[in-house]
């Protein structure tokens, strides 16, 4: 049987799973109403959080797929899987056009040689403008210095949600036929000689707690079975052996056990504990390794530590500083872009590409049952040659023209430069390059400036040269100075000061930040205070005070807002911002 290798790329949100998902469905593959997003934090956030491969059959022939994730922090992840494939599917949502993220996958694909397809996703949106899309595609294209051959991608528009795929605007649209033609078409047939020694290489980890660590990568050559002896082989040459344990190939969403596995096939095997991303797994030490799969350096790094806040060990089941340190290192096996420095005794330096690379691990853990405190994220500073260097991020901006001015004006003040700006109606888009250090705590000032109506995405581009202080206009916290319940009454009078963070009836403890300072400063206060009571008045009366909806902390909120000298408490049930010091007396006197 022929097999074909695809990934599906796009910016995040213009549509990959639910296409992948629908190809999935109209082959027979899988039920109605499962999805490729399978893990419950994806299906929570709506977001594809780890890159997956999966199997379809049409026509005789076996397609690969691996739908790859679109957030800007798994960039990555995207950048291993197309080493493996032999043609991408670039999703493009036909309202929103080419995001950061259309332009970083495209760039790679080009790159590797790949001839994309591109889909025109969404056409049912009232706002779709799929003929404009379709031309601002071609100058990316151009842009990124396609050639001749890869400028002709073939193009076909979709209605993923709908599973409808149509080579012309006025062609019947029933079902995703179309583009599983099209990829028959254009994608070629994965090289398939089983006969050949085998060689596979990793571009993915999977763990088990029965088997340990697993590769999921793809044979280039020959045929593997389970139980075979192998050889490992680094890019410099140096090998090992091991044994496949266990070998198993992607049909739907499940997983199925295999006795044998052969070229063109994308599989996931056990047995090699030390496996690395982009080794070779051979049969013979005198085979060439395939080259080497880099993994992206981390960009940003912050603490973790036990737990010691008032309320520690009241919610969690794991809360000693062993317990989190083997959580890490059972983490760093298969979490590709991390780093964690364990050299500190209890506070661990973890580095990773980016705050939602970070939360996803800090959220896995507090559904675990974990209990933890986290430091303010902080940008990785590189030296080199005597210089010193900082991650920098391509911002876009989309923002009704009216808010424009504010956000060029904003951005500008944390060292943002302006590359490009296009008008679009009443819509401006505008492009930015700015260090990742200016843009970290800006979303949520980018929220109240824009009146909710702007969208705002980044890329990260790499390091540059460091661009020296950035000043920022920080807001103080407010913080409890004592331990007790809020009180309804005092937060009416506390949310006139600033932003408040926990509404009436929530236990707080000394040094607990509630809120913000509008002001600036440091404020501390009472949170507990009541009324004075009257006989004729009981307590919790509180009903008819005007209370604005706190703002809620969330894991990424918390890393925002919490300034330099506060740590993020983590629990199963809260996330609460706190100062590392929870005495005023004693932060006075640092
Ligand atoms: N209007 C419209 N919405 C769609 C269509 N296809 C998908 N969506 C919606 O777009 C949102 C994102 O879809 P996903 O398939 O999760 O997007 P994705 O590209 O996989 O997102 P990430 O993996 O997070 O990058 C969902 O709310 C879908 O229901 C479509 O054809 N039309
Ligand atoms: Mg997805």
């Amino acid at each position: 049987m022929e097999t074909r290798n695809i990934a599906i790329i796009a910016h995040v949100d213009h549509g990959k799973t639910t296409l992948t998902d629908g190809l999935l469905k109209q082959t027979g593959m899988v039920e109605e109403g499962t999805s490729m997003d399978s893990n419950a934090l994806e299906q929570e956030r709506g977001i594809t959080i780890y890159a997956k491969p999966t199997t379809l059959f049409y026509k005789d022939t076996k397609i690969n797929i691996v739908d790859t994730p679109g957030h800007a922090d798994f960039g990555s992840e995207v950048e291993r899987v197309l080493r493996s494939i032999d043609s991408v599917v670039l999703v493009v949502d036909a309202q929103e056009g080419p995001m950061p993220q259309t332009k970083f996958v495209l760039k790679k694909s080009l790159e590797l040689g790949l001839k994309p397809l591109v889909v025109l996703n969404k056409i049912d949106k009232p706002a779709a403008r799929p003929e404009e899309v379709h031309e601002e595609v071609l100058e990316l294209f151009m842009d990124l210095g396609a050639t001749d051959e890869q400028m002709e991608f073939p193009y076909i528009y979709a209605i993923g949600k709908e599973g409808q795929a149509f080579k012309s605007l006025d062609d019947e649209r029933k079902d995703l036929t179309p583009l599983l033609d099209l990829i028959m078409d254009v994608v070629p047939p994965a090289p398939n000689d089983a006969a050949a020694p085998f060689r596979m290489q990793p571009f993915n980890l999977g763990y088990d707690d029965f088997v340990g660590r697993m590769a999921i990568g793809r044979i280039y050559e020959g045929t593997i079975t389970s139980g075979q002896k192998v050889i490992i082989k680094k890019s410099t040459g140096e090998t090992r052996p091991g044994t496949i344990t266990k070998l198993m190939q992607f049909k739907g969403h499940e997983k199925v056990e295999a006795k044998e596995a052969s070229a063109g096939d994308i599989v996931m095997i056990a047995g090699i504990a030390d496996i690395d991303i982009g080794e070779t797994i051979c049969e013979s030490a005198d085979q060439e390794p395939l080259p080497a799969i880099t993994v992206d350096e981390p960009t940003i790094g912050m603490e973790f530590l036990v737990n010691n806040s008032p309320f520690a060990g009241q919610e969690g089941k794991f809360v000693t500083t062993r317990q989190i340190r083997e959580r890490l290192e059972k983490e760093l096996e298969i979490n590709v872009g991390l780093q964690v420095d364990f050299a500190d005794g209890d506070h661990f330096k973890v580095y990773g590409r980016g705050e939602m690379h970070i939360a996803v691990l800090l959220e896995n853990m507090r559904r675990e049952g974990f209990e933890l405190q986290v430091s303010q994220p902080k940008v990785i500073i590189r030296e080199e040659d005597g210089k010193k260097l900082e991650p920098f991020e391509e911002v876009t901006v989309d923002v009704p023209q009216e808010f424009s001015g504010t956000v060029i004006e904003k951005l500008g003040k944390r060292k943002g430069v302006m590359t490009n700006m296009k008008n679009n109606d009443n819509q401006v888009r505008l492009t930015i390059e700015i260090p990742s250090r200016g843009l970290l705590g800006y979303r949520g000032q980018f929220v109240m400036d824009t009146k909710g109506e702007g969208i705002l995405t980044s890329q990260g581009i790499g390091f540059k040269p460091h661009v020296g202080p950035i000043e920022k206009r920080s807001v103080g916290s407010m913080i409890s100075m004592v331990k007790g319940k809020t009180l309804g009454f005092s937060l009416a009078n506390l949310q006139d000061r600033g932003v408040l963070y926990v509404g009436a009836n929530v236990e707080v403890y000394e040094g607990m930040v509630i809120g913000n300072s509008a002001k600036g400063d440091e404020m501390n206060v009472n949170p507990t205070k009541g009324k004075q009571l009257t006989n004729m008045r009981a307590s919790g009366s509180d009903d008819a005070l005007n209370l604005t909806p706190p703002l809620k902390v969330t894991l990424e909120t918390g890393m925002e807002i919490m300034s330099d000298d506060e740590y993020l408490e983590i629990t199963p049930e809260n996330i609460r911002i706190r100062k590392q010091v929870l005495k005023e007396n004693e932060r006075k006197r640092k």
